[in-house]
């Protein structure tokens, strides 16, 4: 890890970079395939996965005896985990249920808001290194919770045609409603369009590599929507003297383990305790399975020294950090004034990575600076909500007049006419 010591504010942004990938021609290949599975479906689908993912499948749709053997192949102790974070999760994601707003605005305009559920969903789960169980139950449990009807899960299949026990359990568990092995482009092709075994879905979710991220663009040309634009992980620590310099070097090498891509920063007012972080890194580096591609996000990272708590806070901000863990004497005052990140981690004992588990918020959070303008997942995104109204003779006459006037002055006399003719009846 880099060590920056006091930047300049004009700097900040060219330290901060994030690593970009090249996205070079995936456009067109993205293109063609779309194309090719409007027209072919399930034939298309099964050309891609056995290009991409080596295996041709006869079918592609989980059974309920793969979902069986699955289930007796779930070790107890991972069952249990499994149990606790879906109760923790359930409970955060529903507690995030709205009551219905209702407001007379005017004497007799009564307007209101309710939500209901986006009926068909599609979620994805990447297979890859490191196949995320956990993301399974982050997509699913707020799907169910919402009352979607239709919730798919699609995840690329191994070289044997098989998707791993534990997401295929977790599915189950979490009440997906069909499982089909596919993955990649070929995937979010097939829930834009639909085919005859993967149903079309209203809106798709899932991290995803940038094929997917890409293919999840082109489903919005569509006309399905997206839960956000994926990118790399991400996480900002911000520490001083009372940080536990191994935990936070731990917290780094959690989120850095990821992918070479990741991206983790430590923020810090205390070059003791950066030089500290440095040498745990190293010492814990050497532990870790996943070291190769560890040690290159870690290589790609930086630590930044600065003066104080106001300075370090307008840097976090800036940046915008999808997890942001605060481990200072002054945790109220980042807590309070943090604008941009995507999911805030506070204090010496609460690591990244229960977060992304089982402590009960999502883990499907914004990267890449979009933690300025989005949320991460949550119960609202399986959500949309329509507003009502219900006007008597009374609130017509109370703002029919404001209506004809903005109609008249917009040049629509039809819209105009619409509440004329009710105020010349009530007349
Ligand atoms: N940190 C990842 C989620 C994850 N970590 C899943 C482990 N498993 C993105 O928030
Ligand atoms: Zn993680």
């Amino acid at each position: 890890m880099k060590t920056i010591l006091n930047p300049q504010k004009k700097d900040w942004n060219k330290i901060l970079e994030r690593p970009t990938k090249k996205v070079g021609d995936i456009e067109a290949t993205v293109n063609e395939i779309f194309t090719d599975i409007q027209a072919n479906g399930d034939a298309g689908v099964a050309k891609y996965t056995e290009k991409f993912d080596g295996i041709a499948l006869d079918s592609n749709l989980v059974s309920v005896a793969e979902i069986e053997e699955a289930i007796s192949l779930v070790p107890k102790e991972l069952k249990e985990a499994i149990q606790q974070a879906k109760e923790n999760i359930t409970k955060f994601h529903a507690a995030q249920k709205t009551e219905k707003v209702s407001v007379e605005t005017t004497k007799g305009v009564q307007c209101w808001q309710e939500k209901r559920p986006i009926q068909k969903v599609g979620l994805y789960v990447p297979g890859g290194t490191a196949p995320l169980l956990s993301t399974v139950l982050m997509l699913s449990i707020p799907a169910k919770i919402a009352g979607c009807k239709e919730i798919v899960l699609c995840s690329p299949p191994n070289k044997e045609g098989k998707l791993p026990p534990a997401i295929l359990y977790a599915a189950n568990l979490c009440g997906v409603t069909k499982i089909i092995k596919v993955g990649g482009i070929q995937a979010i092709a097939a829930y834009t369009f639909g085919t005859e075994t993967i149903p079309q879905v209203y809106k798709i979710f899932g991290p995803g590599n940038q094929f997917v991220t890409v293919a999840k663009q082109l489903a919005t040309k569509y006309g399905v929507a997206i839960d956000m634009p994926a990118g790399p992980s991400e996480l900002l620590i911000v520490a001083d003297d009372s940080a536990n310099a191994s935990f936070v070097a731990a917290d780094l090498l959690s989120q850095a383990e990821h992918g070479i891509d990741s991206q983790v920063v430590l923020v810090s007012t205390s070059k003791k305790l950066i030089d500290a972080v440095s040498i745990e890194i190293e010492k814990q580096l050497l532990e870790l399975p996943r070291i190769e591609i560890t040690q290159k996000a870690i290589h790609n990272s930086t630590s930044i020294f600065v003066e104080n708590d106001a300075i370090a806070l307008e840097l976090i901000n800036e940046y915008g950090p999808e997890h942001f863990i605060v481990c200072t004497k002054n945790n109220a005052f980042y807590i309070e004034n943090i604008e941009n990140a995507g999911s805030v981690f506070i204090g010496n004992y609460t690591p990244e990575s229960a977060g992304d588990y089982a402590s009960g918020t999502n883990h499907t959070l914004p990267t890449n600076g979009f933690t300025k303008a989005y949320s991460g997942v949550n119960l609202d995104s399986f959500m949309k909500s329509i507003t009502f109204q219900e006007i008597s003779k009374e609130g017509i006459q109370n703002i029919g007049k404001s209506i004809e006037i903005m109609a008249a002055a917009e040049g629509l006399q039809a819209h105009k006419n619409a509440v004329t003719l009710r105020l010349k009846e009530l007349l």
